[in-house]
């Protein structure tokens, strides 16, 4: 039995009075979603103190660096976000993919150092349009699995989250429909071998409440890791109450 999950991803947006006004608007009750906040870094230690107080409510970074500490600028290492209390990282979003130039193989390296920090990874895949019209869809997601699944024992999998983002409906309020979302959904549950009835996948790409009740209600489905919408409290709350 998967226990739906709800992440934010609030990416460069918000600041600290917002962070603020946000858990005073958010109301976890009718919630039965285990509910993730990954804000930018500097807020994270602010959404600890709020994850402390809460039941099924826990904080996330959008990032790491594969290094554990040294001469790195400007990077943070897993051991420090542990030290504010983060329980989740986002790996791989197609944003680190496309504007930073990760990797599948960094994004690897990623995984492993997050797990092996005790942090629980939502790996992102996804397919871009030009592909999606290629039909490598698949291809391009068992590419990006692998890259993790060959650096891993299999059964390391279930210490982790993915979330399927195909990067044509990130932000542009085009959403994969259920059915599409299902397919690649059991696709990815079928690859990520014995382990994989366990694996919560998540949906992403302009997931907000009109959308959010018929893409949980695919087999597959275990929830969504949420951008734009995400960015406002009540909305945010209507999906997560949808999951
Ligand atoms: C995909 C998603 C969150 P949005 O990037 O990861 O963002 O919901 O704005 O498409």
């Amino acid at each position: 039995m998967r226990i739906p999950l709800v992440a934010a991803n609030w990416k460069m947006n918000g600041n600290k009075a917002f962070a603020e006004r946000f858990f005073s608007d958010f109301d976890l009750q009718a919630i039965a979603a285990h509910v993730v906040v990954c804000p930018p870094f500097p807020y994270i230690p602010l959404v600890s103190q709020v994850a402390e107080d809460r039941e099924r409510f826990s904080v996330g970074a959008q990032n790491l660096s594969q290094e554990s500490s040294g001469a790195y600028t400007g990077e943070i290492s897993a051991e420090m976000l542990l030290d504010w209390n983060a329980r989740y990282v986002i790996i791989g979003h197609s944003e680190r993919r496309s504007l930073y130039g990760e990797t599948s193989e960094l994004v690897a390296k990623k995984f492993v150092v997050a797990q092996q920090a005790g942090l629980i990874p939502i790996l992102c895949v996804g397919e871009t349009l030009q592909e999606r019209e290629q039909e490598r869809t698949l291809e391009v997601i068992a590419n990006q699995l692998k890259a993790v699944s060959d650096i891993i024992e299999s059964d390391t999998w279930k210490h982790s989250v993915v979330a399927y983002e195909p990067v044509w409906a990130i932000g542009t309020g085009k959403t994969a429909t259920p059915e599409e979302a299902q397919d690649v959904h059991q696709f990815i549950r079928g690859e990520l071998g014995n382990v994989g009835e366990q694996i919560q996948i998540l949906y992403g790409g302009s997931v907000k409440s009109a959308n959010a009740s018929a893409l949980f209600a695919q087999a597959d489905i275990d929830g969504a890791l949420v951008g734009g919408a995400s960015l406002d409290a009540k909305e945010f709350a209507a999906i997560c109450r949808a999951a």
